[in-house]
């Protein structure tokens, strides 16, 4: 069948069927397999039944109406529709069989299941199915650079984590040239849909692209898929981003492991940084796991304006608490975002951002802070002023997600005992917890959520929702009842300042206070402080009994029983 497509399609980048395999299944042949993967490749995911039907079968019926703010309307004019669209089935859709798919931004377990959804969807309803993944991120849109994914990529990738089948990156669609291009892309692949994997940023594009897409007459519907472990992309109809619930679960496991072995060995405090660019849902998920000993939530630092010192103050008093009790040892989470939500440190870094701008030299930049940026900077660590100054993201500002705030703290804490508590014995460790969730084998959850978004993002392909998100709703209950909905991504977008410029973006969801989660922890920290409550979760499990398979987060289980 791929070559008589091969025959018929555009040759612009087709040559052979060896050149058109991506370098990866070549290279995973079922001895390189782990047993664990090669069981997985062949698990089957349930879905609900309005999904197990060919979209000839179903249809999109109102299920709410949302809001579109005026000015994105404005900026938005060829989507700007209010509807949100659940899918049903009786009546009957178009079919696509022209599918293009990429990765946006970070891995996030579950991905290969979203690609195996729409794939397995496109061949129920076709036999000229094409599906058609660019490489590594948006760029491989803009530059045409692809492959066509075959039922071999499915069997080798289906079930596995990471986003290795076609890559990603984080190339925004920004200027007009990347926008053109993109359309040309997709015209000369003849693109029923375009589905786009991606987080908040990605999404947005996904809506622009849709957008642009409709104002030039380019028929390609432009799908968005919500992806994260961050879990800050999510909102009434969003319960969760995908890769979510695997990353915390990796990450509460080696916690876990972290706390069993200070509480054996009685002589450690362990700091750990967890991922999550901005907000802290990863930390705070990781917290109602394990039940560790302090966790710093960054929305409430800045809630309560605390400064560094307070910060340092307070955990330091913990240790103190806990060594009273002969409790030397404990373990602290730490949300990698940390810094961006002191005020005082917010205010440092953007001062040190406009200096860097001018274009001073480094020795003299501490000399122009103002007195309060100027105090702050000499109490902090030698090596993390040197980050300040040295690490720079691609703007050229600080890149803050490279500091090391785990180090940061904990030579405070370090500092302020030896200067304050003599007698205190205080020995610690810090780890980083990031990379190593980020492309885990998705969890029972993430491998069903991801292949229910595949098949509905066909779905919506198929009902010609451009700049719709899809999603999936009631995912606490049984997979039979589970709903698949599409929302306006327009809805989710307002106006925020980015690096001077006012853009449209989706609002990035911050951890809330008043929320469940949040009230849980509040409710139960003080006992974790002082006592060894440590939860030992274990490593995911991917077959056995139900109810060790079958988990969703703290997170989403204490939203949905609340309301
Ligand atoms: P996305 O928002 O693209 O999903 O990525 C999230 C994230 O994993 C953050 O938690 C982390 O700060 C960042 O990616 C790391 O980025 P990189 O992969 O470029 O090092």
């Amino acid at each position: 069948m791929i070559l008589e497509i091969l025959k018929t399609h555009s040759t612009r980048m087709y040559k052979t069927l060896t050149e058109l395999s991506s370098p990866s299944i070549v290279q995973i042949k079922e001895t390189m397999k782990s047993i664990l993967q090669s069981n997985l490749n062949k698990k089957n995911i349930d879905v609900p039944q309005v999904l197990q039907e060919p979209a000839s079968t179903n249809m999109a019926v109102e299920y709410t109406q949302t809001k579109v703010a005026e000015d994105i309307a404005v900026l938005t004019p060829n989507i700007s529709s209010e509807t949100v669209y659940k899918f049903v089935s009786g009546g009957g859709g178009d079919f696509s069989s022209k599918i293009g798919v990429l990765f946006s931004g970070g891995q996030a377990p579950g991905g290969h299941n979203v690609i195996s959804g729409l794939f397995d969807a496109l061949g129920q309803n076709t036999k000229q199915g094409v599906l058609i993944g660019f490489l590594n991120g948006p760029s491989g849109l803009v530059n045409n650079e692809y492959t066509l994914i075959t039922r071999e990529h499915i069997d080798a990738y289906k079930n596995t984590g990471g986003f290795d089948l076609i890559g990603s990156g984080r190339t925004k669609i920004e200027t007009k040239e990347q926008f053109q291009q993109s359309l040309e892309t997709a015209k000369e692949h003849s693109l029923d849909t375009l589905v786009i994997i991606g987080g908040d940023d990605s999404n947005t594009n996904a809506a622009l692209l849709a957008n642009y897409f409709k104002q030039h007459k380019q028929p390609t519907t432009v799908i968005g898929v919500p992806k994260t472990i961050d879990g800050d992309l999510k909102n009434t109809f969003v319960e969760t981003s995908f890769g979510f619930d695997t990353a915390t679960r990796v990450y509460s496991n080696l916690i876990s492991n972290i706390a069993r072995d200070a509480l054996s060995a009685k002589k450690y405090w362990h700091f750990i940084k967890l991922m999550g660019r901005s907000a802290s849902h990863v930390t705070l998920e990781c917290a109602l796991q394990t039940q560790p000993n302090v966790t710093i939530i960054a929305e409430e630092v800045a809630e309560r304006s605390q400064s560094l010192a307070e910060l340092v103050e307070s955990i330091a008093d913990t240790v103190i608490k806990r060594h009273k009790t002969g409790l030397n040892f404990g373990i602290a989470l730490l949300p990698e975002g940390l810094l961006e939500f002191i005020p005082e440190m917010k205010t440092l870094i953007s001062e040190i951002n406009e200096l860097l701008a001018s274009n001073i030299s480094l020795e003299e930049l501490p000399k122009q802070l103002t007195p309060p940026s100027h105090n702050l900077f000499t109490i902090i660590p030698e090596a993390i002023r040197a980050q300040l100054l040295l690490d720079r993201d691609p703007h050229g500002n600080v890149n803050v997600s490279l500091i090391e705030t785990d180090k940061l703290i904990a030579h405070m804490v370090d500092e302020y005992i030896k200067n304050n508590h003599t007698t205190v014995p205080f020995s610690y460790h810090c780890h980083f917890l990031g990379y190593e969730g980020r492309a885990a084998f998705p969890s029972a959850f993430d491998a069903s959520y991801c292949y229910c978004l595949g098949k509905t993002a066909y779905l919506a392909g198929t009902q010609k929702l451009s700049g719709y998100m899809v999603t999936i709703m009631d995912t606490t209950k049984p997979i039979q009842d589970w709903v698949p909905l599409a929302i306006p991504i327009a809805s989710l977008m307002h106006l925020e300042k980015r690096h001077g410029h006012m853009k449209p973006v989706i609002e990035k969801a911050l951890v809330e206070l008043d929320q469940p989660a949040f009230k849980h922890f509040e409710m139960h920290r003080n006992s974790w402080k002082s006592h060894n409550n440590y939860v030992f979760t274990g490593p995911i499990q991917y077959f056995g009994p139900n109810d060790i398979v079958w988990r969703c987060t703290h997170t989403l289980h204490l939203e949905k029983s609340t309301k």
